[in-house]
């Protein structure tokens, strides 16, 4: 006899004053990831796997491939999370999620698992999910496993001690990118767009990107990705303070800015209208006010610094918003001469007000 597979939904948050920073909805009061882990003060990563986990609740299972959120969360019989979690290698992440959600089904249609089907999310970084493990999440949302498949995006390899990775921005400085005579600027490519590359490949998923700067969206976005039946993919944008160098107070800060300054578009994918609908802040500010918050940029020239506004000036057009002509001048290196000729507006491994 075959059971019934039966899935749950979650219930959305008010979202009203959603993207307010002082509007916090009712919670649920569970942590399925607890205080008492190991990672850096004001981590990003660390924030948005408590609001990941606080959204999906007890009712879920986790993957997590190799990466500060394994090394820095997990020693010997010791985790914080409450829930069923598993350790999978950094390539396998999408792999190793197919098979649970793969064996969920099959066992609850075959009775031998008397529960519902449970929320089943893997939580990678961006060193996995956006390059030694982008295969098999590509395959996991192509072959559309009921199951939520989040890059948590801190830039950069971090855990192996700040190596390059396919996200870190241009001029990002990273211990594989340093600065110096030969290339200025330390890191010469733009970011992969990992995000738009699975919702333009795998058109049948539900595909999101969200930051630790708008807690409700992300809460929403992952509910949404766990409703959705089939394979949904989240990219989450999270300082590493460790990393980047910035005071550690300032990470839900960074989670707006880089909305604001246009270098993170914050977006959703419809795979059922094939749609895309971009949020447009009600701010937009010049790089400058971005950069200047981080050690990893303290070495930008103006001509790095003018390449990085036109970035994100083509990220305004894309979301279908105009650039102010205030944005449009800075696109020109003479207009941040000052920061080559003030040695300290952009300083050198400290953040603002430092
Ligand atoms: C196949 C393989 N190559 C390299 C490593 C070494 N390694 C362990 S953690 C890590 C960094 C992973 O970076 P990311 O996925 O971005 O997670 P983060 O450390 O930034 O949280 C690397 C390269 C590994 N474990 N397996
Ligand atoms: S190095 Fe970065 S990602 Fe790793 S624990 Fe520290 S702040 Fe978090
Ligand atoms: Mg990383």
């Amino acid at each position: 006899m075959t059971h019934e597979v039966v899935r749950q939904t979650l219930p959305l948050l008010e979202e009203e004053d959603g993207r307010d920073l002082y509007y916090l909805p009712d919670l649920p009061e569970e942590d399925p990831y607890a205080a008492g882990h190991r990672t850096c003060a004001g981590c990003g990563p660390a924030i948005q796997y408590r609001w990941v986990l606080k959204a999906a609740g007890q009712d879920t299972v986790v993957a997590g491939p190799t990466g500060c959120m394994y090394v820095a969360n997990s020693t010997y019989l010791c985790t914080p999370y409450t829930v069923p979690w598993a350790h999978t290698p950094i390539a396998s992440g999408g792999s190793f999620t197919s098979g649970m959600a793969a064996g969920y089904e099959a066992m609850i249609r075959k009775g031998r698992y008397p529960g519902r089907y449970p929320n089943i999310l893997v939580m990678a970084g961006d060193g996995s999910a956006a390059d030694i493990g982008l295969g098999s999440i590509s395959g996991a949302l192509y072959r559309n496993h009921d199951a939520l498949f989040i890059c948590y995006d801190n830039e950069c390899y971090a855990n192996t001690g700040i190596q390059t990775s396919p996200t870190t921005p241009y001029a990002g400085m990273t211990t594989f990118t340093p600065f110096g005579k030969a290339i200025p600027e330390g890191k010469k490519l733009p970011p992969k767009n990992l995000a738009k590359m699975m919702a333009e490949g795998h058109p049948h998923c539900y595909v999101a990107t969200t930051t630790v700067g708008y807690p409700v969206d992300l809460m929403n976005k992952t509910r949404k990705g766990l409703n959705h039946v089939g394979a949904a993919f989240l990219h989450c944008y999270t300082p590493c303070q460790k990393g980047w160098v910035y005071q550690t107070s300032m990470t839900v800060e960074l989670g707006r800015r880089v909305v604001e300054s246009g270098l993170f578009p914050v977006w959703e994918y419809d795979p059922h209208e094939r749609t895309y609908h971009y949020f447009h802040p009600p701010v937009q500010r010049p790089v400058t006010d971005y950069l200047a918050m981080q050690g990893r940029f303290g070495h930008m020239l103006p001509e790095h610094v003018a390449t990085t506004q036109a970035g994100a000036n083509r990220n305004w057009e894309l979301i279908g918003m105009d650039v102010p002509r205030a944005l449009r001048d800075l696109e020109d290196p003479a207009r941040h001469q000052r920061l080559h000729d003030e040695e300290y507006s952009m300083p050198l491994n400290r953040g603002i007000g430092a």
